[in-house]
């Protein structure tokens, strides 16, 4: 039987190029996300592929649940949940943060992704079959100057991915978190606001992951026998490594 996956985010970066990925396997595909006329494009590159696209905010908690309930018959069984929708916003160190930012990011990140996840699980449960992959982040283990509550939401996704899986012990249904590192999408261009130089500088002079890169590791991660689970999965560049703590020298 044709197994579906549902994407949230798919309008761009990772959620796009694991749509892609899915449908070259002749996979069925719920893709969502807010950009209404990218679902509509991304529905016909995708043709001949089944693709149901739902236009929603994640942040919008009954949006989510209407948009879950709504699924047709064919698209409704979801074999694969990939919690991909998210963002960064910002750069600043913590004091000089945005609370509206910080408040999207938390809306974004973690609420949304409660929202979806509670929607479609019971679902999972029942069939007694489905895995959730979550993308966390590198963001979410080790800090940086300005990662402040993007790091914090991912750090929720972490600990909420493990905690999904004491939940689930004795079911059929897995849980991932892939932690990426520097990966060029449009990730940087919505951290900085639509400045595209400022988000070019972040990847200039090296080769960061590409989105198919995430896509492939995803669908590895997904179709590997289904008495395995990848807990987690971090994954950078080789061009990215890590520093020594900072010390203040007076
Ligand atoms: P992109 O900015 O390229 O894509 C983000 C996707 O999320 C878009 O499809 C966007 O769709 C969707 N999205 C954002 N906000 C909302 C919302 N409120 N409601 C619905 N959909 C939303 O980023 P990436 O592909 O790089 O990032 C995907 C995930 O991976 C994120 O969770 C990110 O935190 C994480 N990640 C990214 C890394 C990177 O370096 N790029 C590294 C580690 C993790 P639309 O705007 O149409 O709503
Ligand atoms: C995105 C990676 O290092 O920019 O989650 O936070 S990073």
């Amino acid at each position: 039987m044709t197994k579906t996956v549902f994407i949230t985010g798919a309008t761009a970066g990772f959620g796009k190029a694991m749509a892609e990925r899915y449908a070259r396997e002749g996979w069925k595909l719920v893709l969502t996300g807010r950009r209404a006329e990218r679902l509509v494009e991304l529905k016909a590159a995708l043709a001949p592929a089944p693709v149901h696209t739902l236009c929603f905010d994640i942040r919008d908690r009954k949006a989510v649940l209407d948009a879950a309930q709504s699924l047709p018959e064919e698209f409704a069984n979801i074999d694969i949940l990939v919690n991909n929708a998210g963002l960064a916003l910002g750069l600043e160190p913590a004091q000089a943060c945005d609370l509206d930012e910080w408040e999207c990011m938390v809306d974004t990140n973690i609420k949304g992704l409660l929202y979806i996840t509670r929607a479609l699980l019971p679902g999972m449960v029942e069939r007694n079959s489905g895995h959730i992959v979550n993308l966390g982040s590198v963001a979410g283990t080790y800090p940086y100057p300005g990662g402040n509550a993007y790091g914090g939401t991912k750090a929720f996704v972490n600990q909420f991915s493990k905690n999904l899986l004491a939940d689930l012990l004795g079911t059929r249904v897995r849980v991932t978190n892939i932690e990426p590192g520097l990966c060029e999408s449009e990730f940087s261009v919505v951290r900085f606001n639509g400045d595209t130089d400022k988000a070019a500088k972040v990847y200039e002079g090296t080769e960061p992951i590409r989105p198919d890169d995430i896509a492939e590791i995803v669908y590895w991660a997904t179709t590997l026998p289904p008495h395995v689970n990848i807990n987690s999965l971090e994954v950078m560049p080789v061009d990215q490594a890590f520093n020594h703590f900072a010390i203040n020298r007076k």
